[in-house]
This record gives C-alpha cells, structure tokens and sequence, in this order.
C-alpha cells in the first residue's frame, strides 16, 4: 500500500482555519495525492469522527490510503488505513495493539529516532522538519543533510517533511528522499487541487 506513495498530503485544520477540511482533502485526491492524513488537533472527538469518516469515504473511493493523525482508537472506529505518531504519542506497540496489521507512521526528528521507530515495528517514518516551517514552529529545522543516512539506515519507506515546496523539492531529492510529505505547499493555496498536482509532477519528475 506504501511502496507507492512519493506524496503525501496533511489537511491540517490548523492550516486551514475556517475552509472545508473535506473539500481540501477531495482536491488534495483529485491532484493525485497518494496518501492522505488529517491532522486535526482542535475538533471535539465527535466532529473528528465525523470527519474522519468523510474523508475515509472519499479516499476509499480514490483507492488512496487514510491516515488518521494521533488518534489510534478513532482511527480502528472509522476504519481509517492507519494512524500517524508524533514522539509524544501512544507506543507503537500500544497502537499496534489497536490497529492490527494498519498502517502505522512515527515522526522522527533524528537517525536514532527513525531507527527506533524502525525497531518498533512503524511502517514508515516522517523525517523532519526539513526545513523552516510556520506550520511546526517549535521545532528546529534539520535539514536535508539527514536524508542520506536515513537512506542509508532506514529500511521502511521515509517522508522528507516539513517546509517542503517546489521550489526545494530537487534538493530534497537529491539528498536521496524520493518521498515528502507536505502541509501547507499543498492545501494553503485555495486551489488545492493544482497545487497538489505540482507537488506531484515535480517528486515524480
Ligand atoms: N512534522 C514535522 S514538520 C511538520 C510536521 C507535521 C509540518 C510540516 O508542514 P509544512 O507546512 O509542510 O512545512
Ligand atoms: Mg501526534
């Protein structure tokens, strides 16, 4: 379900502010995201469900997979494709308990973090911030020199994220990331839908 996924697009609420959380993640679909999370950090329990459960439908009907962010007991409920773990979230293996064979993603932040994760039985990892990103405001950018050892000494597919955008993507890639991850390059322009398909164009390019 991974092996093909070089873009992954956030709808981060957050982001967002006041626009359809479900309208970004059609357009974000329509672009050819190959994997899409919702990141929402602000609805009660009952709205995240109810959002979940739309976008869920929608990926299903794009045949992409539906991560859901930090909540692995929402994610069994919807039958989300899996949940994604910040370093501050439940254990792999207390998610792992919930969610069965589903897909699970760890944020990482460094080569030890990543390989932990790795250990852990994660089925990918989010390596960032890459670089300055308002989205993640209190965590200092890495920078691309992390991608070749995580290359190197990770095995499970890796997202380069955090203030990905066209402009930067080449020397992403070039660092040997052949994925990213992106929130705001994709769902701040309004045309969600043209955005993603730039993102895309240009990992696949
Ligand atoms: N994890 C590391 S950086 C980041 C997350 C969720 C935010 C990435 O957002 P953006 O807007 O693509 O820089
Ligand atoms: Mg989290």
């Amino acid at each position: 379900m991974l092996k093909n996924c070089r873009l992954y697009v956030i709808i981060d609420r957050g982001v967002l502010k006041t626009r359809g959380i479900v309208k970004a993640a059609e357009g974000a679909l329509r672009g050819g995201a190959d994997i899409i999370q919702l990141r929402d950090k602000s609805s009660c329990d009952r709205s995240l469900v109810q959002y979940a459960k739309r976008i869920k439908a929608l990926a299903k009907k794009y045949k992409r997979p539906f991560i859901l962010n930090d909540r692995a007991d929402i994610a069994r409920a919807v039958n989300a494709d899996g949940v994604h773990l910040g370093q501050g979230d439940i254990p792999i293996e207390e998610a792992r308990k919930i969610l069965g064979k589903k897909i699970i993603g760890v944020s990482a932040h460094n080569l030890r973090q990543a390989k932990k994760a790795q250990r852990k039985g994660a089925d990918y990892i989010g390596i960032g911030p890459i670089f300055k990103t308002p989205t993640k405001k209190q965590l200092r950018p890495i920078g691309p020199s992390i991608l070749p050892g995580i290359r190197k000494q990770v095995d499970i597919p890796f997202f380069a994220i955090g203030g990905i955008a066209l402009a930067n993507i080449k020397e992403v890639k070039k660092c040997g990331a052949d994925r990213i991850a992106v929130v705001s390059g994709a769902i701040k322009p309004v045309n969600v839908c043209r955005a993603v398909k730039q993102l895309k164009e240009a990992i696949e390019k």
